[in-house]
């Protein structure tokens, strides 16, 4: 009998030199995929999530493509869907910082909202009626939420930044074109999740960055802002792979993806603590707290007002039961695992 000939799927990753792009990449290579990750121009490098990717004598890799573009260029945009014609497309780029968004609301809101309305007319204009789209939602889209409930594909959303704000816009443009075009657009509504991977400007990243150099004594204490915002912190290796289930289920909708487990910054900090043996203790309140090394009575965590922002989301924790239940979907990681990921990574800089 004759060898059947299956085609390898193609994708195209926009944000693939981010966090949840290098994983995601990753992760379809491993499924046979052929990738084609979108990365922008920068004066440096931004590509170290993904250099490992490439075979390091030749700086090539059959099955994966880095084209140059931007999501605030629809041209380059257009250009690249009509060359690839992809079967799935990630959405994953936009400018993902919160705190950022208040610097930056003009930009955020064109990369962030108009990016995706960007990619979707794209999909609309090409005719792509094959291309599946997966649109990178937000759990910051749910924003202010005034009870300890949590928060599920149902909940309403009432965004506390542009950030949010323009996350909202996407997700409703991919609802749109879904509807009104008959486009597979699909949104995850992931809660926060990080990673050994994450910008180091996330308060996670920071606060293992920051204790660890404080263990090594390379620092002496680290600044930061709300320590009672409470959130749903997963492993972005567990997500990505949602995002692929996402796009494999049998038609296009919306999913939370979450852990279901809350924690607020300062329990986290705790906890971060406890696991490089620095034990803690708080004095004072609101902007004079102060987090001591009870061993050396040094001080280790200062509140600074540059953290706080002017619109805070003060609880997320996401119910997950429809992804769970349809999509078989659960995390494998616990914040446990997630933190000592992180924490070997950063030793691991310093041995
Ligand atoms: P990230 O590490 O900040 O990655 C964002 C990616 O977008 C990077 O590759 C970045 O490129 C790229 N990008 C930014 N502006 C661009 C532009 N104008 N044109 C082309 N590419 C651009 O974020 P992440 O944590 O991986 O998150 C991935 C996506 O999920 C984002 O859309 C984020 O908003 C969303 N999200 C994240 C979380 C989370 O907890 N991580 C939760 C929910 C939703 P550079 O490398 O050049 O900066
Ligand atoms: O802040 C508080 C801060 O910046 C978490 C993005 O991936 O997840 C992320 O957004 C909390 C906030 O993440 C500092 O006020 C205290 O309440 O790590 P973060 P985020 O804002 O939740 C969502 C789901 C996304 O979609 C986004 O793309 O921590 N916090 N002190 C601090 N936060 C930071 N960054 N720095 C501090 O010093």
């Amino acid at each position: 009998m004759g060898k059947i000939n299956k085609r390898k799927k193609v994708a195209i990753i926009f944000g693939i030199t981010g966090q949840d792009g290098s994983y995601l990449a990753e992760f379809l290579l491993k499924k046979n995929y052929i990738i084609h990750g979108v990365k922008r121009r920068s004066s440096s490098a931004n590509t170290e999530r993904i250099d490992h990717i490439f075979d390091s004598i030749n700086f090539r890799n059959k099955n994966f493509f880095i084209h140059y573009g931007d999501i605030t260029d629809s041209s380059s945009i257009l250009s690249l869907l009509n060359k690839v014609k992809p079967d799935e497309i990630y959405n994953l780029a936009a400018q993902s910082h919160v705190k950022v968004s208040f610097d930056i609301p003009e930009y955020t809101a064109n990369s962030t909202a108009l990016g995706a309305l960007r990619i979707l007319e794209s999909i609309k204009i090409l005719n792509l009626k094959k291309t599946k789209y997966y649109q990178a939602s937000s759990s910051e889209m749910f924003g202010k939420q005034v009870s300890k409930k949590s928060q599920n594909e149902k909940t309403s959303f009432h965004p506390m930044s542009i950030y949010g704000v323009s996350k909202v816009f996407a997700y409703h443009t991919s609802v749109f074109y879904r509807e009104a075009y008959g486009i597979f657009a699909s949104n995850g509504i992931l809660f926060n999740h990080e990673s050994p991977r994450r910008g180091p400007t996330f308060v996670t990243k920071k606060i293992i960055q920051g204790l660890v150099r404080i263990k090594l004594k390379k620092q002496k204490f680290l600044s930061l802002g709300n320590l009672y915002a409470v959130r749903d912190w997963g492993h972005a290796q567990d997500y990505v792979e949602t995002m692929w289930k996402i796009l494999q289920y049998k038609k296009a909708d919306d999913w939370v993806i979450a852990t279901n487990v809350e924690m607020s910054v300062k329990k986290f900090i705790n906890k971060c603590a406890k696991k490089l043996n620095i034990n803690i203790i708080w004095k004072n309140k609101g902007l004079n707290e102060v987090g001591i090394n009870k061993d050396n009575n040094e001080v280790v965590i200062k509140l600074d007002k540059k953290y706080i922002r002017p619109g805070e989301v003060n609880y997320l924790r996401g119910d997950y039961s429809k992804a769970k239940k349809l999509l078989k979907w659960k995390p494998k990681y616990t914040v446990d695992y997630l933190i000592e990921d992180m924490i070997r990574y950063e030793k691991n800089l310093y041995k």
